[in-house]
């Protein structure tokens, strides 16, 4: 009996939506203000909001065929919705309205990743191909044999560890059996939310993504190229270096010195980021090594201990601690007994009061560094909640990304001996120069990863790169941005890229790309708050309230209002910019070009 009213509100819901879309909320447009319009979509937008997001979190953490219809119908729902809401607002588009109703309309338009084609078979056809690629991926894994199989994230463990050249190629290419058959997926996929795009007034969907920066998409396609020409010279340094090493390392057979690196010797199945790599790289060996991951495995971290490490910085910044509710519903360890997306995620549900991570942690510092990027997720999600449902969400998509990067910085040698995850922080020129390279494998060697993936994305949309081109020209591109290979011939058997996650989970990619450099610009600003004097490297804002509290107020107003406003407040300047993140690695830049002098750089 107690299930009933549940149950009768799940209809009544089912008939509110339905009631909200185009035929029927017509006659409420004519009736409805703008901002009564704005109002309504609010409400509905929160309560689709639950009902998707119960879906996906399922979708997410049980992966079966059962998940993807509930999955696919809730997404096909809120594209209805989205599709007749859109609509219902062209009829504002020649009133003047106030800049809030103005911009709350905006984002509804670009409210979806996904746009979807109006023709209900189509929309179906999307949302399930949409949902079955990510559960492809999720399910993704390499079998030697039918007992002999070897999961996405067991994988990536080898390709960080192992240092045989035939077996990493092994991996490299075993991985990449996942995606061939989301190939024609893809292809069809591309099609349909370019149709999807149309409709909403968009030349392609590429064209739609970079719509959601408050300037024109080609504007920010300059912004992203500008940024891109400023670190490229870093980049460079630590590719010279790098195939140095990797070369007194395998053999310059192996990786020749004229030439692009192979793609497998970087300690990361995708060669985005290379802090594996850095046993071969240690600049002074043995001198101030930071062994957090031996500090993990000694004490024997649980994951929950390491989520509370990270729990506790960002209370010691004046933020609360996390629900009781998150600790009971993340997925924090990989379950045993069926498929789940093991890619890390972070949720805001009901309107950001339920907040939890989807992770499957192991046991090591660069784990612990993405649990502190997710509560970052998770800090802003909770710090918008009060904001309507329309401005729930970062200033722009980079911004989401950056919090938690940006605290990630303040993970400091004496932070880490100060929270017990290091024994001593040495602070000699050599010990800095190692730390810095440590540093710089992940976060230079991201920065033209993070470019291209969308790059490659706006070709496809936009039709410049054809489906029978799809494999050629990605690794045009990563050879081009990255300067890396694959390690034996590829052809268009292969589909390469829907190997990385955020392909076949339709996220757009340039959000890291831009929180790569933006988190260098929020730190200086925050540690100027904090009072820190010396080089930017050395600051740590672990417990100041005043950064916390200018970095949450910035958090606070989520979307409502454009993000360089919102980086004006926190940086004092309206313009994304790559000058912190050369100021921070200066030292190891003039280190580099030393090393470097007399190479031949370059591919
Ligand atoms: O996807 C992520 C996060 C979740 S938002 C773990 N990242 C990118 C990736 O893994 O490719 C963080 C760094 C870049
Ligand atoms: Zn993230």
């Amino acid at each position: 009996m107690k299930k009933l009213p549940e149950i009768f509100t799940g209809v009544l819901l089912v008939v509110m939506i339905s009631a909200c879309s185009q035929p029927s909320s017509e006659n409420a447009a004519m009736t409805e203000t703008a901002e009564q319009f704005v109002e309504r979509a609010n409400t509905e937008l929160d309560e689709l909001s639950r009902e998707i997001g119960a879906a996906e979190w399922v979708r997410s953490t049980y992966i079966t065929q059962d998940t993807a219809i509930i999955a696919a119908a809730a997404s096909e729902k809120y594209a209805k919705w989205h599709s007749g809401m859109v609509q219902l607002a062209l009829a504002y588009d020649d009133q003047e309205l106030s800049p809030e109703t103005q911009r709350a309309i905006n984002l509804l338009k670009l409210g979806t990743a996904l746009p979807t084609p109006n023709d209900p078979a189509k929309r179906k056809e999307l949302t399930l191909i949409a949902t079955e690629l990510k559960g492809m991926y999720g399910a993704g894994q390499y079998c030697r044999n039918d007992n002999d199989c070897i999961s996405g994230s067991e994988l990536e463990g080898l390709m960080q560890d192992t240092r045989d050249y035939d077996e990493l190629e092994e991996y490299w290419t075993g991985w990449r059996t996942i995606s061939p058959p989301m190939r024609d997926k893809y292809q069809r996929y591309v099609e349909l939310v370019n149709e999807g795009a149309g409709e909403l007034g968009y030349g392609d969907l590429g064209e739609m993504w970079r719509a959601g920066f408050d300037m024109s998409p080609a504007e920010f396609q300059g912004e992203a190229a500008r940024l891109w020409e400023q670190v490229k010279p870093l980049y460079e340094e630590l590719h010279c270096a790098v195939r140095v090493k990797l070369g007194e390392y395998y053999g310059e057979d192996k990786v020749p010195q004229d030439g692009p690196i192979p793609a497998h010797l970087l300690g990361n199945m995708w060669a985005q980021e290379w802090g594996f790599i850095y046993d071969i790289m240690e600049p002074y060996p043995g001198v101030s090594d930071l062994d957090v991951d031996s500090t993990l495995k000694t004490k024997d971290y649980s994951p929950q201990e390491m989520v509370r490490s990270a729990e506790n910085f960002y209370v010691s910044l004046g933020m609360d601690r996390l629900p009781d509710t998150f600790w009971e519903r993340s997925q924090f360890s990989k379950p045993q007994d069926r498929e789940v997306v093991c890619h890390a995620s972070a949720w805001g549900l009901d309107g950001g009061n339920d907040l939890r991570i989807k992770m499957c942690i192991k046991q090591t510092y660069d784990e612990l560094r993405t649990i502190y990027h997710e509560l970052g997720h998770n800090y802003y999600q909770a710090a918008y909640k009060d904001q309507p449902p329309l401005f729930q969400g970062s200033a722009h998509s980079g911004f989401h990304e950056a919090i938690g990067d940006t605290v990630t910085l303040s993970m400091t040698p004496d932070y880490l001996q100060e929270v017990g995850l290091v024994n001593s922080s040495e602070q000699s020129e050599q010990a800095i120069i190692n730390r810095q390279m440590q540093m710089a494998l992940d976060k230079i060697a991201f920065l033209p990863f993070g470019k291209l993936i969308d790059e490659w994305r706006w070709g496809v949309f936009s039709g410049e790169i054809v489906p029978e081109d799809y494999n050629k020209a990605w690794w045009e591109m990563r050879r081009k941005y990255q300067g890396i290979a694959p390690p034996s011939a590829r052809s268009e058997e292969n589909f390469d890229p829907g190997a990385k996650y955020h392909i076949p989970a339709n996220v757009s990619y340039t959000r890291y790309f831009l929180a790569r450099i933006l988190q260098f610009q929020f730190q200086r600003s925050l540690c100027e708050t904090a009072g820190h004097e010396g080089n930017l490297a050395s600051c740590s804002i672990y417990g100041s309230k005043e950064a916390g509290g200018k970095f949450f107020a910035m958090m606070a107003s989520g979307q409502s209002e454009p993000w360089q406003d919102a980086l004006e407040k926190l940086t004092g300047t309206r313009e994304m910019d790559a000058t912190a993140i050369i100021d921070y690695f200066a030292p190891l830049m003039r280190y580099l070009k030393e090393q470097n002098a007399g190479r031949s750089c370059g591919w």
